[in-house]
């Protein structure tokens, strides 16, 4: 067999190689153009959006409310902009951002199709030099990675999956062109919030839809609903007070943290209480009701058995509907937002097949075969398996930082990062939402992490220095916080559930909090008290930068 020999080309330089053209990516641009550094951005895909270039798939949108997942550096670029749901779908998503590199005039740094495949520090020029994985070669100053949190989709390796005859897909990675399911009969694999969103609209569509579900998940309705002229007006007349609602609450979201325990009301109070946050809907249900239900079991145990019991009441065969509750503490996973999906299961075209103690083994012709039992008969199969969350974009591409140690190799053995943006042994290399930042409402996770790289690059050229990293005692530091903000939660019980926060979703995976749970809005002012106190975390010192070797 031929090999085909990509000519090595001559590299190209610019002050900042940004990776992926999602919010980070874009949000990253903004801020060279703040700090007058050039910049190019690299993206795989053939247009820019990141997830929601990728997860295209009937029912994708957001979990956040639509007018506070935006770029909140420009009041003037929302105002102009139309929010149409409650919810954006990826469509809509995907138009927001469009919107924004056209106002903002930003494609011209875009170049798509281009997958970085490996990026290394060479020492002596101090400069990175990155290649695609067509032989591109590009070199810069300072290399960004905006590569997402879950932009790795995880497909289980089932025994002869390539034998199955009928159409497959992967809700991460969904195909451009429309997908008809009508008269089909439909393979769900995974019921995390994304199975969460396809499943009831397909199952519209669909002859037949059997959803194949290993773990139940804590549903919480969305209460999407479409935004009036009069609620436009009112989004825009409280643009800063949205983004200042953002920054002070625990997930970066536009509502205001409970300031009642749960366990301090009476059992009527708790009831009256978590029925209005059911009906207000979205991550209000968790945030404004209560605010202990993360932390306090007892409490998170009263708020689990008040979604059972809703479970219980809307699905109407007992049996499904058991199978529907989960056992575990609320947000030991990441609960979903559904719209309609437990109405979904009295359909009579939906039904549900439990492989919690009969795993899924293989694929036949016609379908799958869990341990026990074989289920034929699907003209599709869609994997809604997840993602390598947090780690896995990074550790595909090769980085290697100082020692030519890769990425990868380091976070084998222990993941270490500051602020979930720099790391010990990779000079002017960060990270927007690396491991170890918050997983939350992501565009503002992104624009706190995306100033504060935007002072560490000031500080830096203010102190006549070229070369920064984090010091490995701020590293070890950050560890440890992220570790003990999560053991002080619920979310720890995720070990036990395979939750991706910890990384328990991917056999062989090291097992470790892959994000930090100790309150979005506590992390801004960590970050921020890092900023003002000049650094000390980093270290910083002069080192040749070499654009001639370029
Ligand atoms: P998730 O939340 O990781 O969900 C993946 C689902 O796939 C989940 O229900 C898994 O069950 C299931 N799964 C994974 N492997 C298997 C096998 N081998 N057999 C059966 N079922 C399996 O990913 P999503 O894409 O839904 O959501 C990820 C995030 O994206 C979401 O939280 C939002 O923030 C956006 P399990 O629960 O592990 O038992």
């Amino acid at each position: 067999m031929s090999q085909q020999v990509v000519a090595p080309r001559h590299p190209e330089w610019t002050d900042v190689l940004i990776i992926g053209a999602g919010f980070g990516g874009m949000r990253m641009l903004q801020e060279c153009r703040e700090l007058g550094l050039e910049s190019i951005i690299l993206e795989a895909g053939t247009g820019l959006g990141g997830t929601w270039y990728w997860n295209r798939y009937p029912g994708a949108r957001t979990d956040t409310e639509s007018w506070a997942y935006c770029f909140y550096f420009s009041e003037k670029l929302n105002e102009q902009y139309t929010f149409k749901e409650r919810y954006a779908t990826w469509d809509s998503s995907l138009d927001y951002l469009n919107y924004a590199a056209d106002a903002l005039d930003m494609r011209r740094h875009m170049r798509f199709g281009r997958r970085v495949a490996s990026a290394r520090y060479l020492n002596d020029e101090n400069i990175w030099e990155a290649r695609t994985d067509d032989g591109e070669i590009y070199r810069c100053r300072y290399l960004v990675s905006a590569s997402g949190v879950l932009s790795v989709a995880y497909k289980p390796p089932f025994k002869n999956a390539e034998t199955f005859q009928g159409e497959v897909y992967l809700t991460a990675n969904w195909p451009k062109e429309h997908v008809d399911f009508a008269g089909k009969r439909v393979a769900v694999i995974g019921t995390g919030a994304s199975g969460v969103q396809v499943i009831p609209i397909v199952a519209h569509e669909a002859a037949h839809v059997t959803v194949f579900q290993r773990t139940p998940n804590y549903v919480l309705p969305a209460r999407n609903y479409p935004i009036t002229d009069a609620k436009q007006r009112e989004i825009r007349r409280n643009f800063h007070q949205m983004v200042a609602q953002c920054r002070n609450q625990v997930f970066a979201f536009p509502m205001t943290d409970s300031k009642v325990a749960l366990k301090d009301a009476s059992p009527e109070e708790q009831q009256r209480v978590l029925e209005w946050g059911w009906e207000i809907g979205g991550f209000q249900f968790a945030f404004e009701t209560f605010n202990d239900i993360l932390t306090d079991r007892e409490s998170n145990a009263i708020v689990a058995d008040f979604v059972r019991r809703k479970i219980r009441a809307i699905v109407k065969d007992p049996k499904t509907a058991e199978m529907l509750c989960p056992d575990y503490a609320l947000f030991a996973k990441r609960p979903p937002l559904g719209h309609f999906y437990f109405e979904t299961f009295n359909r009579p075209n939906v039904s549900l097949v439990d492989v919690s103690q009969d795993p899924i083994e293989s694929m036949t012709p016609t379908g799958l075969k869990t341990r026990h039992h074989e289920y034929g008969d699907f003209d599709v199969v869609i994997y809604a398996t997840g993602f390598d969350g947090g780690t896995g974009a990074l550790v595909k591409i090769d980085v290697r930082g100082v020692q030519g140690q890769s990425i990868a190799e380091v976070w084998r053995k222990s993941l270490q990062t500051q602020f979930g943006i720099c790391m010990n042994g990779f000079p002017n290399f960060f990270m927007i939402s690396g491991p170890q930042a918050p997983f939350a409402n992501t565009p503002m996770i992104v624009d706190r992490a995306v100033t504060w790289i935007g002072n560490c690059i000031r500080h830096l050229d203010a102190t006549g220095n070229t070369v920064v990293e984090a010091r490995q005692e701020a590293c070890e530091r950050w560890t440890q916080h992220v570790q003990e903000t999560m053991d002080m939660t619920v979310l720890a019980d995720g070990a036990g559930v395979n939750s991706w926060f910890l990384g328990k979703n991917i056999p062989g995976k090291m097992t470790a909090p892959l994000f930090f749970f100790g309150g979005a809005n506590t992390y801004f002012g960590e970050l921020k008290k890092e900023s003002d106190g000049g650094f000390k975390g980093m270290q910083f010192r002069r080192g040749t930068v070499d654009a001639a070797a370029a």
